[in-house]
């Protein structure tokens, strides 16, 4: 079938979901195209840490009610290295600010329940995009051909958007980690009210949280490791070694493991995020390892600027902010990858750095505990930057 649509969103992804709604805000026709499923969007574990402007992004958007209901509100995190427990309290550091756990599946759920049924598409086969530097852009699929004003790409890291670009034309910069997290889901109470996150001889930790009954846990693994090497009893083993503490009072809750996955981490930016009528948002743009809690972050606040943009160009037909938008969401976008990059290397056993480089971490962290500038630098990026900077 043959129809038109203002514009066409790949991907039915936080970045894309959100956008839908932006322009439906804005009195914009868009359409949502994914290739998977409405049950295996709405239940596949990823991101759980929202920063305070995403939260109020939700909210303001009449999105937020069950968020408000469900959600855990977090005043700090907890770092932990040489048995040694140290907190960090956001809202003294940040003046007031502090930041959500709600699992992005649960995210999803919500912005997918409150977008009118015509504007999404789930399961959509062989789709592919063409004519990006013609009078119009087109979207294929199976079953049918979408001509649009503009395409945004929000189809993750994987997805056809970005390699629709010319290579020639593709600015890429990336790193990819020696290690990664291998992550499970637990039913057992919390061991802790917040995130505890741990640099240990034996590799980086994190305890997490998704609901009173449900616990999130990682721990740093090779990345091309086999999940049929990980026995449950191996995983607490490590658990325990690698929070282990000195506080009398602490102890981490076992429970049935009903869910495992390993993630490989990279850093990667490309900063082509515009060519001629696509504009590429959230990870298909930019991947950050999770050790920072960016991701979905960084995914909302490029839809925002580009919601924006395309509303000034529906108003007034000022093609300004979509010139600049690349340039605009690039700018928090380096700073989302300093602050993962800088928060992964100073908490995970890198075996390829020199032994000096770890002693550095050793240090940085030594610092980080007893100075308030250095805590309040660190708080400030995990709360999440002001939109403008
Ligand atoms: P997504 O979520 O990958 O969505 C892309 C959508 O595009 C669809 N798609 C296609 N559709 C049609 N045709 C095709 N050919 C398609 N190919 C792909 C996919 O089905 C999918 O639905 O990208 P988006 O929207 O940019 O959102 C990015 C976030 O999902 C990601 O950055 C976060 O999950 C990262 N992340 C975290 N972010 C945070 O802000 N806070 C966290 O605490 C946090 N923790 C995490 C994380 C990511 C993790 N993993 C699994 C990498 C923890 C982990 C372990
Ligand atoms: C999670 O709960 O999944 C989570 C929390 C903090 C992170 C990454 C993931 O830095």
């Amino acid at each position: 079938m043959k129809r038109k649509v203002q514009v066409g969103i790949i991907g039915a992804g936080p970045a894309g979901l959100l956008l839908a709604h932006l322009l439906k805000r804005a009195g914009i026709e868009a359409l949502v195209l994914d290739h998977r499923t409405r049950e295996d969007i709405e239940s596949t574990i990823r991101a759980g840490v929202l920063e305070q402007w995403t939260v109020d992004l939700l909210i303001a958007l009449g999105l937020g009610e069950r968020l408000k209901r469900e959600a855990h509100f977090h005043d700090g995190i907890t770092l932990r290295f040489n048995r040694g427990s140290h907190h960090l309290n956001f809202p003294d550091l940040t003046n007031g600010k502090r930041v959500t756990v709600y699992a992005q599946h649960e995210v999803l759920k919500d912005l997918i329940a409150a977008l009118p049924e015509d504007m999404i598409r789930f399961g959509v086969r062989d789709l592919s995009l063409d004519q990006l530097d013609g009078d119009h852009a087109l979207i294929s699929t199976a079953d049918d051909e979408i001509t649009c004003d503009f395409i945004a790409g929000c189809d993750g890291f994987h997805g056809p958007s970005r390699r629709a670009i010319p290579t020639s034309a593709l600015k890429i910069y990336e790193t990819v980690y020696p290690f990664g997290w291998l992550g499970i889901l637990t039913e057992a109470p919390p061991s802790h009210h917040e995130l505890i996150y741990a640099r240990h001889a034996r590799g980086f930790a994190l305890l997490s949280t998704r609901s009173p009954t449900v616990q999130r846990l990682y721990v740093q693994c090779d990345p091309k490791d086999d999940l049929a090497h990980w026995s449950d009893d191996r995983i607490w083993s490590e658990l325990h070694q690698r929070l282990e503490t000195d506080e009398a009072d602490w102890s981490l809750t076992e429970g049935k493991i009903f869910q495992k996955n390993i993630v490989p981490m990279r850093s990667f930016v490309c900063e082509t995020m515009r060519w001629g009528r696509l504009f590429l948002a959230g990870d298909a743009a930019h991947i950050v390892p999770p050790t920072g809690a960016k991701g979905l972050n960084l995914a909302a606040a490029d839809v925002v600027v580009l919601a924006q943009a395309f509303a000034a160009w529906y108003r007034d037909h000022t093609t300004d902010r979509l010139d600049h938008y690349a340039p605009t969401c690039l700018a928090r976008i380096w700073k989302g990858e300093r602050f993962s990059w800088y928060m992964t290397t100073l908490l995970h056993r890198n075996d390829t750095e020199e032994d000096f480089v770890q002693r550095i971490h050793q240090a940085d962290l030594e610092y980080l505990v007893g100075s308030h500038a250095a805590q309040q630098a660190l708080a400030e990026n995990y709360v999440g930057l002001p939109m403008a900077v």
